[in-house]
């Protein structure tokens, strides 16, 4: 492989992104996912683990995580974390009931706490 070529791929390296999508169950990550990809949102249901939607945003290749948020299923947050360039929190501002618990710092550093 040439100089130029490997030149190239580092390039292309460096335009795609990984985004890391958590949040509450039912806060609507799934459905901003398919919104964004121009995707049927009428058939929406709950994520059990996760799913990769890979978006174009002009030059930059993003490839969203978009991981389940259920009770059991947010120990398993942090290994999604490592390589991330970006994290979206996602909160349903409806949801009063539970709004102190997604945005509790608690919440967010179940992330990076190992001993979670
Ligand atoms: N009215 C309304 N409903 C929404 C909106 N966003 C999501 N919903 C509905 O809320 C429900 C849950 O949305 P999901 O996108 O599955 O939520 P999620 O955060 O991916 O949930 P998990 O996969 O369980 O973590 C679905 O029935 C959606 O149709 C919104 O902006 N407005
Ligand atoms: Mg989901």
């Amino acid at each position: 492989m040439g100089l130029l070529s490997i030149i190239k791929k580092v390039k292309q390296r460096e335009k795609e992104m990984r985004v890391l999508m958590v949040g509450l169950d039912n806060a609507g990550k799934t459905t901003v996912v398919k919104q964004l990809n121009g995707e049927d949102t009428s058939t929406v249901s709950p994520t059990l683990g996760f799913n990769i939607k890979t978006l174009q945003y002009h030059s930059y290749r993003l490839n969203i995580w978009d991981v389940g948020g259920q009770k059991t299923l947010r120990s398993y947050w942090r290994n999604y974390f490592e390589q991330t360039d970006a994290l979206i929190w996602v909160i349903d501002s409806a949801d009063t009931l539970r709004m102190q618990v997604s945005t509790a710092p608690h919440s967010l550093s179940t992330l990076s706490d190992s001993s979670a």
